[in-house]
């Protein structure tokens, strides 16, 4: 039998309900932005041209170091994972792409899987590569490191491993490939932390060498974990360093989580794009680290600030300036396809919001030195409720104004927890 799927008309009929109300606030909200010369349909149009990727993994519940707890209905396998994207994407229009992660992803026909994608109108973005685990038909393991490792073998394995996530990624239709790596230490003396650059160098030139004309490659940094001493590609600092080294395909990815605490994140961004070496970001948030909460949820404004750079670069036609977005998360106590539709929309929201700042005001108030004035027009923008441009967004592209009460009404997990016999224990690519 067809698996469930959440109808047109069962959006429309939920929308039906919400539109008048929805409808009014959006005019209020298009009165007070026309008071500061902005158009609020054009902003709309913006709104709906942006996207953001999601990542396969993350529509499994995650899990920590010490417990995963399944949620009912979880996706088995790829194609599944392809269904419950579509449901994301059909409800809150603003994920038209995902991105996938090899081994976890991989199949026997990505003709096939590019296919399946296309007909929910979904598109491959960027390939994930992992050698940060062993898999079961594996010969040499990276307990101890992959591309940085002391044996060449494992090293060679790590570099062919990245060039197969090419292949793949070409029959998928991507155009870039992220690694992230695990490698570093445990204890001080461990590695030899001039060594261990260089040989991950070593091994990324090969990879870079192996890249389509028209392929990058974004190099993820991480602080800590599961290395906690040292991390080999532990900052934006080394990321940018090893990306100029490796030349004009290589660019520096940002994921909020990864950075010291404190860092301000917003200004690495704007240092990254100065430099034409921003490849793009993995979205979530963080109070601690790399938590992998949802986006928005707790520090909304960093979110905003770093929008705010993106439209000063984009303003400014920043060479070379083509950020790619993806949303990485861990969902651990919410159902994986609510926490990532309302990620969406914070980022959209963030987005909309330094959207509305008045740049001219702005420059003027920063010139003067007119520290509070800048301020609060940061602020103003910020505190803005831009909820009503953001349904109707949703609603223009077909999508519902309420996108969570109706994937809620749809009873779609309750379907799945029938079509999908619960997964038990932990599996590959629910991380
Ligand atoms: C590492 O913490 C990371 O952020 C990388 O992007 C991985 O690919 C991802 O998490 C998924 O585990
Ligand atoms: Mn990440
Ligand atoms: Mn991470």
């Amino acid at each position: 039998s067809t698996p469930f799927s959440i109808s047109a008309d069962f959006i429309a009929d939920h929308n039906r309900r919400l539109e008048d109300a929805t409808t009014e606030d959006y005019d209020a909200l298009k009165r007070a932005l026309a008071r500061h010369g902005i158009n609020a349909d054009a902003l709309v149009d913006k709104v709906m041209a942006f996207g953001v990727a999601i990542p396969t993994w993350g529509v499994g519940t995650g899990g920590t170091r010490f417990a995963r707890f399944p949620g009912p209905g979880e996706p088995r396998n790829v194609f599944e994972k392809l269904d419950d994207c579509a449901v994301i994407q059909r409800l809150a229009r603003a994920t038209p792409t995902i991105s996938p992660h090899i081994p976890w992803d991989k199949v026997d026909d990505y003709a096939g899987l590019r296919e399946q994608a296309a007909t929910h109108g979904l598109a491959f973005d960027v390939v994930n590569s992992n050698t940060f685990q062993d898999q079961p038909e594996q010969e040499l393991s990276y307990k101890f490191g992959s591309l940085s490792h002391t044996d060449a073998r494992v090293r060679a394995q790590a570099v062919a491993h990245n060039i197969e996530c090419i292949e793949i990624g070409r029959k998928l239709g991507s155009k870039a490939l992220t690694v992230w790596i695990a490698d570093g230490s445990n204890f001080a003396g461990q590695s030899n932390l001039t060594k261990t650059l260089d040989r991950y160098m070593d091994a990324m030139r090969e990879i870079v060498t192996a890249l389509p004309a028209d392929w990058r490659v974004f190099l993820e940094h991480k602080l800590y974990e599961p290395a906690f001493y040292s991390t080999v590609i532990s900052d934006w600092g080394t990321s940018f360093a090893v990306a100029q080294e490796l030349g004009s395909k290589a660019y520096c990815l940002v994921d909020l989580g990864h950075h010291a605490p404190n860092v301000n994140i917003e200004q690495i961004v704007a240092r990254l794009v100065r430099f034409g070496k921003l490849a793009g970001f993995h979205f979530n948030d963080s109070k601690y680290g790399d938590d992998d909460l949802d986006s928005g949820s707790v520090e909304p404004f960093r979110l905003f600030l770093v929008f705010n750079e993106l439209i000063d670069a984009e303003r400014r036609k920043a060479e070379g300036f083509a950020p790619a977005y993806m949303i990485d998360q861990s969902h651990n106590v919410t159902d994986p396809i609510e926490s990532l539709m309302q990620s969406a929309i914070e980022l959209q929201r963030a987005y909309a919001q330094a959207l509305i700042v008045d740049r001219a005001a702005l420059e003027a108030a920063q010139e003067a030195n007119d520290a509070l004035g800048a301020h609060l027009e940061l602020k103003r923008a910020f505190t803005t409720d831009v909820s009503p441009l953001l349904a109707i967004a949703r609603l223009r592209a077909g999508g519902a104004i309420a996108p969570i009460s109706a994937y809620r009404a749809s009873g779609y997990r309750s379907q799945k927890a029938k079509e999908r016999p619960a997964v038990t224990g932990t599996s590959a690519g629910i991380v």
